[in-house]
């Protein structure tokens, strides 16, 4: 099955959209009217995604393996023209929901956008995929000038949560201008790779897996994301059908505002890796410098892979090696990192500095200028580690997902290894890589003591949601044993009113598409 490379305004893909939420998009038409005092011309909309393994690698550009749940922000637009003497503009303002709320505001299209990083507004997400493609239209027409244009938005991924609510915002905004100013054929590919930076600009120094999930799913499939030698998203099925499972998703209620903690949490987690990289690079001799690549700050644990084994190996291209030889250089990589990085307790900037022939000030500048970490060691052993083994536990996740089950216990085998991946992906992510909280590992175990195949937690972490794989039969013990033990405990008072986004079984949507109004 391939994935169509493009979207138009002909496209209609509405099997997960229109039909389960009729409502939700008559309403949204009704307030366009009642907002704008005429109907919209198109929608646009692009999903949240859960991912089913593969984390915090992706911005070390390993694959990773998520797929698009089916919340969505969906945004209609009304194309109109510029009154004569005036500036093109944007009006921008949204149908209310819970931490989301009502706001109207103008855009002047006179140039450069400016992205608020110090708010943590929604708007940032609307002028974060506006500032990403503008330039790409800008780039394509020397004469261009920007359609003035009526937007409202409604989203309904839960916010904070990890399941990408922001990723979701930035991919429909950019997709509603690009459509607007009349690009017919858009490439996914483009669109991936605009709002992967340009969703960088407002808050965290991320990786694409987000992006390349809202934009590129199909519905029924996971995505299995490759970054390098470039970007590709493949669909791919669950082998199994009997037994029955699901993938359940819970939300801890943790809030996990990437944006503000960036600093301690995910941007410090890719400013480590950057460094155990270069620090690897040194330990190793590598006799050429790492070739700049897409990673945040151009050069990444898998380009010093395939570096490391071109010089070691005489090899031309080691991005065209088979999934065995990929496993054994992994494999290679983390008894590496057990020899060349032994410091458990971290690494100062005094130590880093000196082992790569720098100044502390000229380690300050080359890592944390652009961006502000706080650390007093940087734990390069531990960061390296769970890179690797998790690039490992994706490539086995990936191999399990092509393998055939004939007979219902072959599929519970099946399941249970590919749940298996999850538990050992979870640990990682607790001891190793530090990015779990103790409210994640408990829904975790409750999952597992009730009968989950497996259990992780899914996104960035440090709150947020968590999925599970588990034997159809096993779906209700797993879901009284979270609200009997967790969510009730916690919140006598309100937790009924919690489990509709606090619990739900998630079904593989499609990814962004654009809907014309007739
Ligand atoms: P969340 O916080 O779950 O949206 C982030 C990054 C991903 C990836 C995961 C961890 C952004 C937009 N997303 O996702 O690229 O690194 O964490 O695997 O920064
Ligand atoms: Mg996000």
């Amino acid at each position: 099955m391939n994935v169509p490379s493009t979207t138009s305004l002909q496209d209609i893909y509405p099997e997960d959209a229109i039909p389960a939420q009729e409502k939700r998009w008559a309403n949204l038409f009704d307030k366009f009217k009642t907002e704008y005092g005429r109907p919209a011309d198109f929608v646009s909309r692009s999903p949240g995604r859960v991912n089913l393994i593969g984390e915090h690698i992706d911005y070390m550009l390993y694959q990773v393996f998520p797929m698009a749940v089916t919340a969505d922000v969906i945004i209609a637009v009304g194309i109109h023209a510029t009154p004569a003497g005036s500036l093109p503009q944007i009006r921008v303002a949204n149908i209310e929901g819970v931490k989301f709320p009502r706001r109207d505001f103008k855009i002047p299209l006179d140039g450069i956008v400016e992205v608020d990083h110090a708010s943590p507004d929604w708007s940032n997400y609307f002028k974060a995929g506006l500032s990403g493609v503008l330039p790409y239209l800008r780039e394509s027409d020397d004469q261009f000038v920007p359609v003035s244009m009526d937007v409202l938005v409604h989203g309904n991924v839960p916010t904070g949560s990890g399941l990408s609510s922001s990723t979701a915002f930035v991919c429909a905004s950019a997709l509603a201008v690009m459509a607007a100013n009349g690009v017919s054929n858009i490439d996914k590919k483009e669109l991936c790779e605009r709002t992967i930076a340009s969703e960088r600009a407002v808050g965290t120094i991320g990786g694409g897996m987000d992006q390349v999930a809202s934009i590129f799913s199909l519905s029924g499939s996971a995505t299995y994301v490759s970054f390098v030698p470039e970007l590709t998203a493949e669909p791919v099925e669950f082998p199994v059908t009997e037994p029955g499972f699901s993938c359940l998703v819970a939300h801890s209620y943790v809030d996990s505002f990437k944006a503000v903690t960036a600093p301690v949490c995910y941007n410090l987690r890719v400013v480590e890796c950057t460094m155990a990289t270069d620090y690897l690079s040194k330990s190793l001799g590598l006799k050429k410098a790492l070739p700049s690549d897409a990673s945040p700050l151009g050069r990444s644990l898998r380009g010093l892979q395939n570096t490391y084994f071109e010089e070691k190996d005489g090899r031309d291209d080691n991005f065209q090696i088979s999934p065995e030889t990929f496993e054994k250089q992994l494999e290679k990589l983390v008894v590496l990192v057990e020899q060349h990085l032994p410091q458990e307790e971290g690494y100062t900037r005094q130590e880093i500095a000196k082992h790569l022939d720098i100044t502390v000030d000229e380690l300050t500048a080359k890592y944390m200028s652009r961006h502000t970490v706080r650390a007093d060691r940087f734990k390069l052993r531990q960061r390296a580690l769970h890179v690797f083994s998790e690039a490992l536990r994706v490539l086995k996740f990936r191999s399990l997902m092509s393998s055939t089950a004939s007979t219902p216990a072959d599929g519970q085998l099946l399941l249970q290894s590919l749940g298996n991946l999850l538990n050992e992906a979870q640990a990682s992510c607790k001891n190793t890589y530090e990015c779990s909280c103790e409210e994640l590992d408990e829904l975790c175990s409750l999952a597992l003591e009730a009968g989950a195949y497996g259990s992780r937690l899914t996104g960035a972490g440090w709150g947020g949601c968590s999925v599970h794989l588990v034997p159809s039969d096993k779906v209700e013990d797993v879901k009284k044993a979270w609200i009997e033990k967790y969510y009730k405990k916690r919140w006598p008072d309100k937790w009924e009113g919690m489990l509709e986004e606090g619990i739900v079984v998630s079904k593989p949507g499609s990814g962004s598409y654009l809907y014309k109004v007739e």
